[in-house]
Formats: structure tokens, sequence, C-alpha cells
């Protein structure tokens, strides 16, 4: 039985100054390094998108950021161009260390889907595999911190729920969007699906 850290998408374009900046992103960097040596596995994830991802609001001609579509697996949040493959924005934050990672796990790679969640990509269905690397590492405890908490922690926290592991976020290493009201129904679904929220 082992606990796992899951550092969610903690890279430049999510923290001030990033295409896709979360208000205080660059905060949760101090906290996320003081609390990986309590952890015996340590899974880092990066969105990957290629140039051209269809959650892009630029691929969508008449569409702006933050605007909705509806893509062939669901409603889909359309963002402003951020984390492609390569770029200076995909990077990890400088400050977070990520030598202690046992894994790096990159999602969002396909261009026809979007994968908020480390588990599933946005169809709910098409695995990331993460699933299988925790329950081979013996893993049965999450605790999931990183950016940002009303999306890819969020969909990622109640995923690993469904799938049956003890499921911690803990906020004081996470921020958000906000978009129209995407925090507060975040931690409602979270609570829902049996989530311990901690660090309020
Ligand atoms: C994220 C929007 C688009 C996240 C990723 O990491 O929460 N949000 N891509
Ligand atoms: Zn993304």
């Amino acid at each position: 039985m082992s606990k796992a850290l899951i550092v969610i998408d903690v890279q430049n374009d999510f923290c001030p100054g990033g295409a896709l900046a979360v208000p205080g992103g660059d905060e949760v960097v101090p906290v996320i390094n003081t609390l990986l040596p309590d952890y015996t596995v340590r899974v880092f994830t990066q969105d990957w998108h290629p140039a051209g991802h269809s959650s892009f609001a630029s691929e969508h001609p008449g569409k702006a950021p933050f605007g909705m579509v509806e893509m062939p697996y669901g409603p889909q949040v359309l963002w402003p161009d951020h984390c492609v493959q390569g770029s200076p924005g995909a990077n990890f934050h400088t400050g977070l260390e990520t030598d202690p990672a046992d894994l790096i796990l990159r999602k969002g790679f396909r261009r026809a889907i979007d994968s908020y969640s480390a588990f599933f990509e946005n169809d709910r269905t098409t695995p990331t595999g993460l699933e299988g690397y925790l329950r081979t590492r013996g893993v049965t405890a999450l605790t999931m911190v990183g950016l940002a908490t009303d999306f890819c922690v969020h969909f990622s926290a109640v995923d690993a729920g469904r799938l049956g592991f003890e499921v911690t976020v803990d906020l004081a290493a996470c921020r958000a969007i906000d978009l129209d009201g995407s925090l507060a129904a975040a931690l409602d679904a979270m609570r829902e699906a049996g989530v311990t929220l901690t660090g309020v």
C-alpha cells in the first residue's frame, strides 16, 4: 500500500505571464516542493497539446477563448493556445522540483480530443494508462495538487474516486481559473464524489 502525490500541470502557461494564466498559479510551487518528500510515489502531469489542437479557440473561426463548442464527445470550453508540445509555455515552472518525479505523464496530445483528467480523456473513456501504473505500483491513496483546481485537478480527482482510489485534494497547493462559477461547481462535484478536500 503506497500513497502517491499527483502534481497536475504546474507549467509556465498556467502561471502568471503564461498563455492561460491561473491567478496565483505560481504560488503552488513552494508548497508542492515541501510535500514531495512525504510520498513514496510521485507523478507529474503535463498538458501537452499539438499545435492546432481542437480545444484552441483559434481553431474555431468566430469563436473566442472561454466560449463553448459542442464536440463529438460533449461540450468543450475553448482555450487560448497553450501548452503546445515543446514550447516554453509547456515546460514545468522552473521553481518546481521535478527530479523527484517517478513518472511524467503527458495528456491532451491527440488533436481531436482534450484531456483534463490524468486518467481519461474528455470522452471519459479513453484511458491515459495512469490507473494501471498506480495499481501495479501498489498505490491505493492519492493526494492531488496543482492547476487548475476547477479543470484538470477536478476531473482527475473525480475519476480517481470513480476508479476506487482514496482521494484527497490539498487546496493549499491548488489554484483555480474560476470561469462562471466553475470553482464552486468543482468543489461540490469533488465532495459528491467522496474526495477529501484539505488545505482550506
Ligand atoms: C487545463 C484548461 C485547459 C488545466 C488544461 O490544467 O486545468 N485547463 N487545459
Ligand atoms: Zn489544455
